[in-house]
């Protein structure tokens, strides 16, 4: 694997010398370097990722995007952040050929980044604060990303979260059963079918007029933003593969799935598994004073209901991809996919059960 990076790293324009390239992070998607280059006595590190492409058909129009959506931000940041607009946004390395892009012999997408120096990433909450400060990043992205200028940005994921597809095709999955799999999910099979009331609402709301389309991110979860090591704060949100015209409720409930409950997204102990309020407050406050005043009325009375839908959906997910033999997302030993839908089935409940104690919340901030 290691030698397919070194083979492509040349292709992009870095600095000096290389000294090392070594796998990174804990992403379920990409593969993913760091590559660490020298230059007069001077340490550049970056990163290389290559695409997955049967998740990501056209890198292309995803580089496409994120061009676009990075440029923005960081004319933006260049007058709010005069100091330190470097470390604020993901910034792409071109290749020799001008593309964000490049391919290898086997016709594989690579693409590169420069690495954020001084950072930060977790993979569960570790302090409360973070949770408002993760919250503050992606709400003040999409708030920078309002006036992104036209064209519509390209749906890299076509339906990525259009729940009621996802309700779809978690159903086909399940007719198929093709590995006698679904035997040993019943409670998880019981559940996503009992509450499959909750797929359409929020695409209901949109259509009707009720909320807009924005630009989001709409994988917001705590691995995708980068902390300040030193102060803590969250200065940078990264993975912009997903970001495409969304729901600004999606973003709110990828946070509340991933930081409103301080486990990994496969704790086997059901127990530690619900939403702490806490944190929920956290979170809906870092998120509001981040998108300031761009969200309507509407939006904010249903922050908890995008939360909801969120954690259904992705276990919708998990338990669609455990069925069909784990296609999707990488898994580390048998049932991990299954033990991460009952994670977020448990955390679905657990915003079910509380609705109006956490809607209360948000009303109150
Ligand atoms: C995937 O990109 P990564 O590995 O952080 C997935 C998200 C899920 C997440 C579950 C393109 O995220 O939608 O929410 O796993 N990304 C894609 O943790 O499917
Ligand atoms: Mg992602």
């Amino acid at each position: 694997m290691r030698l397919e990076a070194l083979k492509i790293v040349e292709q992009f324009q870095t600095r000096g010398t290389l000294q090392n390239i070594e796998p990174y992070g804990s992403g379920f998607i990409h593969d993913t370097y760091l590559a660490v280059f020298i230059s007069g006595g001077v340490i550049y590190r970056f990163i290389l990722q290559k695409f997955n492409r049967s998740i990501f058909k056209q890198p292309p129009l995803v580089m496409d995007n994120i061009v676009r959506v990075t440029d923005h931000l960081r004319e933006k940041l260049k007058s709010t952040q005069p100091d330190d607009w470097q470390r604020r946004t993901l910034s792409p390395v071109p290749a020799s050929s001008g593309f964000f892009y490049s391919r290898d012999a086997e016709g594989e997408y690579w693409r590169m980044y420069e690495f954020i120096e001084g950072g930060a990433t977790f993979d569960k909450l570790e302090k409360p604060q973070q949770a408002f400060e993760a919250a503050r990043a992606f709400g003040s992205f999409q708030a920078m990303l309002a006036d992104l200028p036209a064209p519509r940005l390209h749906e890299t994921i076509p339906d990525f979260h259009n729940t009621p597809k996802r309700l779809r095709d978690f159903q086909k999955a399940l007719e198929t059963d093709p590995l006698n799999r679904a035997k040993e999910a019943k409670p998880e099979i019981q559940f996503a079918i009992e509450q499959e009331s909750i797929a359409p609402v929020l695409l209901d709301l949109h259509e009707k007029g009720e909320i807009p389309e924005r630009v989001t991110h709409n994988d917001s979860k705590i691995t995708n933003v980068i902390f300040d090591a030193d102060s803590g704060e969250g200065l940078c949100v990264i993975d912009l593969d997903t970001v495409t015209p969304g729901l600004s409720l999606y973003d709110f409930g990828d946070m509340a799935r991933s930081m409103g409950c301080p486990v990994l997204e496969d704790e086997e102990d059901l127990d530690k598994v619900y939403i702490h309020q806490p944190l929920y407050r956290h979170l809906a406050g870092g998120y509001l004073s981040g998108a300031g005043e761009a969200l309507t009325k509407t939006e904010k009375e249903n922050l908890v209901f995008g939360a909801i839908l969120i954690c259904y959906e992705q276990g919708l997910r998990f338990l669609g991809d455990y069925i069909l033999g784990d296609p999707y997302y990488k898994t580390k030993y048998p049932g991990e996919n299954l033990r991460r839908a009952r994670v977020q089935f448990k955390l679905t409940r657990s915003l079910i059960e509380n609705k109006e104690e956490l809607q209360g919340i948000v009303n109150i901030l």
